[in-house]
């Protein structure tokens, strides 16, 4: 299966959950949007699918994939669907429904992350809720972020079949997200990280094990890694890093 990838191109975002199950098992695809519009990709087509002209079951944003004639979007749902396909879940009905659990989860924290410097609402400037987002970030960094890391470390060490990995005894996308996840708040607070890691090491040492990893070291030294920036989720800005 060649599948064919959907997201915004300057960004890691939501999509890099995604480019990261698809790197770590060396999966045929094309990132559609970062191509050339002469060859009918680049962002164009990404809105074309948006638009949902044609297409019996729109996705509402992106990132969304094609698989065939199959569209698929929400990240969660993606990964559902990749899964298996990817060797990237377990075999067993629950563990796999757990690994789903999981994802949905580190959506949410990626949503706190997001409203930290959008917490009024996404369609107006950072420079326009500045304010309330010092507040946002404050709150983030001292309840939520503690309470996300803690909840991801207690589920390592509960896992009585490793503690290494989230679920079972090998790598499932969970776990790569998991590493995404460490990778963003670094960049997005290394003041408050650097202060709070060291409560998590069997974190640390998973977001360490994705990180060498073959497939995953050569993806995040390729081009096709897209470096963090002030428009997507993670976001540096020095005021909200307590
Ligand atoms: N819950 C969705 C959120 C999708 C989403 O918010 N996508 C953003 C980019 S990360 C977007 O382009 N949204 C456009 C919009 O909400 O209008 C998911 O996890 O995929």
């Amino acid at each position: 299966m060649r599948y064919e990838f959907y997201y915004w191109p300057n960004i890691q975002g939501r999509g890099e959950f995604v480019r990261l199950a698809l790197e770590a098992a060396r999966a045929e695809y094309i990132d559609v949007a970062r191509g050339d519009e002469a060859k009918g990709q680049g962002v164009p087509a990404l809105l074309a699918i948006m638009n949902g002209d044609g297409i019996e079951q729109p996705p509402y944003a992106p990132p969304f994939l094609k698989a065939g004639k199959r569209i698929v979007a929400q990240t969660s749902n993606i990964l559902l669907y990749l899964g298996p396909r990817l060797d990237l879940a377990p075999a067993s009905g629950k563990a796999r429904q757990f690994v789903h659990q999981l994802q949905l989860t580190m959506m949410d924290l990626v949503k706190d992350v997001h409203d930290t410097h959008h917490p009024i609402s996404s369609t107006l400037y950072y420079e326009e809720q500045k304010d309330a987002a010092r507040l946002a970030a404050a709150k983030f960094i001292e309840v939520r972020l503690p309470k996300y890391l803690g909840y991801f470390e207690k589920v390592l060490q509960r896992n009585p079949a490793s503690g290494k990995w989230l679920v079972g005894t090998s790598c499932t996308y969970a776990d790569l997200s998991l590493f995404q996840i460490v990778e963003g708040l670094r960049y997005a607070f290394p003041n408050a990280m650097a202060r709070e890691e060291a409560n998590y090491p069997r974190i640390a040492s998973l977001a360490a094990k994705v990180r060498t990893r073959k497939s995953i070291a050569a993806y995040l030294a390729s081009p096709r890694r897209i470096a963090f920036n002030e428009m997507g989720v993670f976001r540096r800005y020095s005021e909200l890093d307590s």
